[in-house]
């Protein structure tokens, strides 16, 4: 048998910090945090069929779904772990309408806001199926010292400092970037440590996955229509027709298709021209990813980090995943435009 051979999450955190000239930690510290609250909410998640955490808590967010006790108790730790830290200004979160300042001393003087999605794919909590927690982390703004302000957090994808997420799936994993490439932590349940298990992570350039909701067909762009038509004819030299997977929980459906290689499309219909999932704390943190593993993320015309935030719970259309995937369905796209 192998002897002691891991590198767990803050190991692997704190060697790469030594990489960078002049880091105090304060990044290293704040993903500590993040780290410490998604082993509680994996703990809580565990357990979600034995003890009263299921159904929903009664309240509506600011999206209008009703609030699954879940979402609430993955809040409350993430914002705590994030208070906690000292280096973290304030959030913005899916469950709350403003953003949230922290104004204890040390805090004010943090360097970082997080946006974050405390517990994604809600509608899956009660199912047994996987859920997430998504961030996304930007240097401030506004001077240090001072309130965090709106502008903060309506800054460009591209100016993001580290992004992740945690999928509380079969294991609980960690998958973040600070754009030196993409790495997995599995959370080894016995020794209570996230673990490195998929090092450099790189997408395949093509896949033979698409995941949309189809259920959604007849309100989808001719262009999309078109390309799932694509996907289901068969072609040996592309490996078609590719298989449909559709969990509904965005970091379910992200980590498998990064993983094995495969498109997800949230797009555009009449009714929500700007789709469903949320840039700041939804589509920023996965573009982010995906560029970084080699991927794409675009909204169907331009970078989903080229986007410049307008509100804090901005909506966009999100296509992202393999290379040449995303970059067929933009094809069908333009051409059905013309
Ligand atoms: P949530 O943040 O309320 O959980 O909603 C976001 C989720 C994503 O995880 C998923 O990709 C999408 O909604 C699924 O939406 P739909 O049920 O319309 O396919
Ligand atoms: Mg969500």
């Amino acid at each position: 048998m192998n002897g002691y051979n891991i590198t767990t999450l803050n190991e692997f955190i704190i060697r790469r910090q030594a990489n960078i000239p002049y880091a105090k930690g304060e990044l290293s510290n704040l993903l500590h945090h993040i780290g410490i609250a998604a082993k509680v909410v994996h703990k809580k998640v565990n357990k979600a069929g034995l003890v009263d955490v299921l159904g929903e808590a009664g309240e509506i967010n600011v999206q209008g779904e009703s609030q699954q006790k879940l979402d609430v108790f993955a809040d409350m730790q993430f914002t705590a772990a994030l208070r906690n830290s000292g280096e973290c200004c304030g959030i913005a979160s899916e469950e709350n309408q403003e953003i949230i300042t922290f104004d204890d001393e040390l805090s004010l003087d943090g360097k970082y806001i997080v946006c974050m999605d405390p517990l994604d794919g809600s509608s899956n909590i009660d199912v047994n199926v996987s859920i997430g927690t998504i961030f996304s982390i930007y240097r401030r703004i506004s001077p240090r010292g001072d309130k965090a302000q709106v502008v903060d957090f309506l800054q460009e994808g591209n100016k993001q400092i580290a992004a992740g997420y945690i999928i509380y799936g079969s294991s609980t994993m960690m998958v973040y970037t600070t754009g030196l490439g993409v790495n997995g932590f599995t959370l080894d349940t016995g020794i209570g440590e996230f673990c490195l298990s998929h090092p450099n992570i790189k997408t395949p350039e093509a896949g033979k996955i698409y995941s949309l909701n189809e259920g959604n067909y007849n309100k989808f762009p001719e262009g999309v229509k078109k390309y799932i038509k694509y996907c289901q004819e068969k072609d040996k030299k592309t490996n078609r027709p590719y298989s449909a997977r559709y969990i509904g929980s965005l970091v379910a459906d992200f980590h498998r298709n990064l993983l094995k290689g495969g498109v997800f499309i949230y797009p555009q219909t009449a009714s929500a021209p700007n789709g469903k999932l949320r840039l700041l704390y939804e589509c920023n943190p996965m573009a982010f990813i995906a560029e970084q593993a080699g991927g794409k993320a675009t909204n169907g015309d331009i970078k989903i980090l080229d986007i410049k935030p307008e509100t804090l719970h901005q909506r966009v259309p999100l296509y992202t995943g393999s290379k040449s995937m995303v970059e067929k369905a933009e094809k069908f796209l333009v051409e059905s435009k013309k």
